[in-house]
């Protein structure tokens, strides 16, 4: 993809409204002052915003459980995030999502659920009506190393290549599924090759590299809208922070492999890559930084002072399927 200045300041923008999104949720769960327990992708940001980067309006991403970027980047506000987060009814669903079933269909977001692997089966069937529709849109869906041994994942390779589907798969692997590494889930520590397995291409990048991600992703994406079927794509990443933030940092994870990682942030080494064209000088990416600072701070102030979901008001009858024949309560 060849990215404008803007594009690349615009970019560096999604990156680290991510990162400070999720690392001021984080503070204020730690410090107590908030009741959202975030599960950050802090470490991955390259991955779920540089692929997200890479779709047009009318395209659709799936996130799975740690992905705020993609969200973010196709353009949900910080306000809406949080105001999903902390359950207020003034949120979309009334204050029925958690952030794990947040999503913004307007936007092109699929909603998700809790369950690992869950969400690939639903980015299919979207991918599915695009191609039936005759639409040249196209579907990216996220998961994990974990959810690649889900039946979810194999049933979502399998149909999606079978029947030449608009949907570019993304794996955030970042070689733990909740406390457990790689080696004691698979045989292989690539997941990418899977892909030959269906008759499906199969790539692998660097998931600290927010360029490399964002190369392999936009062929992909490419190759899907003009007919040429799914495409696995593997981001070798890592989380810098535990499983959830109620788990500790260092989850019993070795210190230096972390350490190691940690010297791989994706947003030093895009910040760096910038700097380095000479195009983006340090006073730009600060005022970048000054700006996001300030929008996350008003949707935070906004989200947290807003009406809480109160016990009189509760409208769990409505949206439902069935008739509930006017009756409030007993049903
Ligand atoms: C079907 C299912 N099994 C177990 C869980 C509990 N769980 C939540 S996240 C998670 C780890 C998922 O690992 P991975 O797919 O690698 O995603 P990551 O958390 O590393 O982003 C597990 C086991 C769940 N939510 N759903
Ligand atoms: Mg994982």
């Amino acid at each position: 993809m060849r990215m404008s200045i803007e594009d690349q300041k615009r970019l560096y923008r999604c990156l680290y409204l991510t990162r400070h999104t999720e690392e001021v949720l984080s503070d204020l769960y730690r410090e107590k002052k908030s009741p959202y327990k975030p599960m950050t992708g802090i470490g991955q940001e390259a991955v779920t915003v540089g692929a997200s980067f890479c779709l047009s309006e009318g395209d659709f991403v799936s996130p799975a459980l740690r992905e705020l970027g993609a969200m973010l980047t196709r353009g949900m506000s910080v306000r809406q995030h949080v105001l999903d987060a902390l359950k207020k009814p003034e949120s979309m669903s009334g204050g029925r999502f958690s952030a794990h079933h947040s999503g913004d269909i307007s936007k092109g977001i699929i909603l998700g659920t809790y369950i690992v692997g869950s969400n690939l089966p639903v980015a299919l069937g979207v991918a599915f009506s695009l191609k039936y529709t005759e639409s040249d849109r196209v579907v990216l869906a996220f998961f994990g190393d974990g959810a690649s041994s889900t039946g979810s994942f194999h049933s979502a390779m399998n149909c999606s290549s079978t029947m030449n589907l608009p949907l570019v798969l993304v794996c955030n692997n970042n070689a733990y599924a909740l406390s457990t590494p790689l080696r004691f889930q698979m045989k292989t520590p690539d997941i990418y090759i899977r892909a030959a397995g269906y008759g499906m291409e199969g790539v692998c990048v660097d998931g600290q590299d927010v360029c490399g991600v964002v190369e392999a992703v936009d062929k992909a994406v490419r190759k899907a809208r003009a007919g040429g079927g799914p495409t696995l794509i593997e981001c070798k990443t890592y989380r810098f922070r535990g499983h959830s933030e109620s788990h500790d940092f260092d989850d019993g994870r070795p210190a230096e492999e972390l350490s190691t990682w940690r010297a791989k942030d994706p947003l030093v080494i895009y910040r760096r890559f910038l700097l380095s064209g000479k195009k983006v000088d340090e006073k730009a990416l600060r005022r970048i930084e000054r700006e996001v600072e300030r929008e996350v701070k008003e949707g935070m102030e906004y989200a947290f002072a807003a009406p809480e979901l109160s016990a009189d008001k509760v409208d769990m009858y409505t949206h439902l399927y069935a008739d509930n024949g006017g009756r409030e309560k007993n049903v």
